[in-house]
């Protein structure tokens, strides 16, 4: 018999006979009658068996089976007013195909208080929890929906070395790592390559792929290897093309989860709201908003993660948007390549993306002349010529380009108001953490 996933089975099966297979998540036994429920992927289902119809042995067996053992049924599905979903399964045969030992390490129960370290510990058995595993459904599903939009829109989708000679960020940032007797870094961007790639004529292109982050902080939004998706597009007029392409991006995302996803969200009780035009304001006027509600930023500092909670939360309630942009970053605190604004030297043609008072992504326009670029790295104490698999990449014809890197995690995190960034990850790494 074919097995059949719960989800696909409703009372319109009454009568029929189904075999299911998963987990057990809940064993009752009331006398002559004793109710598993069981769960897969899909669902979870009761099954209920009656000691005048079902073989003694396999009646015996069922109130010895251990909670999350995987088990087999096979039984004719029955409309019932009492059952949860408006039918059961009566149970006419049973496997045990792996039992689980007790007790066990983590508590599985939709109601679990296991502390998020512990959790993470056993990770395996905490993504059983119906809950959890609908984050990792969700996050499935919106990388589908990002290659998507950029697919629509004529990006290239590309791959490029994690192992690397070294980035164009700030040094501080790599793993080192020994190889073959020379030193390598960890990406900790694919920015080198995204640009190559434009200037290499794919004009478009996007990556989704592991960064890693060699910063020693614990923070409920910072991981030390994370999922980026970014970006880089040529033939650009301004930074403003780049918000463009995120503010269609984040609208196509949000509005296929919230069609795509409704299960899910329902189970998280989750409300997506779909951004209207996400508002742009400079960091000078942020940095003025964030002022009058008494928190004061010194001139040329960015906004801190308190800064970054108070401007989401008075766009909220002036433009009643979770997003907002916030450009025009001080040349003095960006990278080398950004691109300094024209008409104020001082700042450089970048934004940073808040989503619900969390940074979420940042980009800019690039500096796609060999020699203002030159000119800036020494700026910046840097010889690009050092650099020469990056130099060499605006000698020979570099379109005007821009792009941005969006944190996945922390997409994910804010958009199902996660506490923190750990939960819409499957396997955390931060400073303290290299297993599982
Ligand atoms: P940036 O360093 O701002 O920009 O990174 C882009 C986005 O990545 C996410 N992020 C992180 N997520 C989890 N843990 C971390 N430690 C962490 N650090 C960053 C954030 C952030 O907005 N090359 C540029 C992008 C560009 O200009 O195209 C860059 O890497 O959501």
């Amino acid at each position: 018999m074919e097995r059949t996933f719960i989800e696909d089975i409703s009372e319109k099966f009454n009568n029929q006979k189904v075999l299911v297979k998963g987990w057990v998540s809940e064993i009752r036994a009331l006398g002559k009658v004793q109710f598993i429920v069981i769960r897969d992927k899909t669902d979870n289902v009761q099954c209920v068996a009656h000691k005048d119809t079902l073989k003694e042995d396999l009646f015996n067996k069922i109130p010895k089976i251990s909670i999350e053992s995987v088990i087999e049924i096979e039984g004719q599905v029955k409309t019932s007013k009492q059952a949860k979903k408006g039918f059961e399964i009566a149970i006419e045969n049973l496997k045990v195909l792996a039992e689980a030992q007790t007790p066990l390490p983590i508590d599985t129960s939709e109601k679990s208080k296991t502390l998020i370290d512990k959790r993470l510990d056993y990770r395996f058995l905490d993504i059983r929890r119906p809950q959890v595993n609908a984050i990792f459904r969700i996050r499935s599903k919106v990388f589908n929906f990002v290659s998507n939009f950029f697919d629509s829109k004529g990006f290239i989708s590309i791959n490029t070395p994690k192992i690397t000679a070294g980035g164009v960020e700030s040094g501080a940032e790599q793993f080192s790592i020994d190889y073959f007797g020379k030193e390598a870094f960890l990406t900790q961007s694919p920015q080198v390559y995204k640009q190559m790639f434009v200037v290499a004529g794919l004009e478009r292109v996007y990556e989704i792929g592991e960064v890693f982050r060699a910063e020693k902080s614990h923070t409920t939004r910072h991981l030390t290897e994370f999922t980026g998706i970014d970006l880089e597009m040529g033939f650009i007029k301004d930074e403003n093309d780049v918000m463009d392409v995120l503010d269609e991006l984040m609208k196509y995302v949000l509005e296929e989860v919230k069609e795509k996803c409704k299960k899910e969200l329902e189970l998280l009780n989750i409300k997506i709201e779909v951004p209207k035009k996400i508002p742009r304001i400079t960091l000078e006027e942020a940095r003025k908003l964030v002022e009058k509600k008494g928190k004061k930023i010194m001139e040329n500092d960015d906004l801190d993660a308190e800064g970054e909670k108070l401007i989401g939360e008075i766009i909220k309630e002036k433009h009643d948007s979770d997003f907002v942009f916030i450009t025009l970053y001080p040349w003095e605190k960006k990278p080398f390549y950004q691109m300094k604004d024209s008409k104020n030297k001082k700042v450089t043609k970048s934004f940073d993306l808040v989503y619900k008072g969390v940074e979420i992504s940042s980009g800019s326009q690039r500096e796609h002349n060999y020699n203002v670029l030159k000119e800036q790295s020494k700026e910046k104490g840097i010889d690009i010529d050092k650099m020469s698999f990056y130099a060499d990449i605006f000698k020979f014809g570099a379109p005007p380009h821009g792009g941005a890197g969006i944190g996945f995690d922390r997409l994910i995190q804010r958009m199902l108001n996660l506490e923190n960034v750990r939960e819409a990850i499957l396997l955390p790494r931060d400073p303290e953490r290299l297993t599982p």
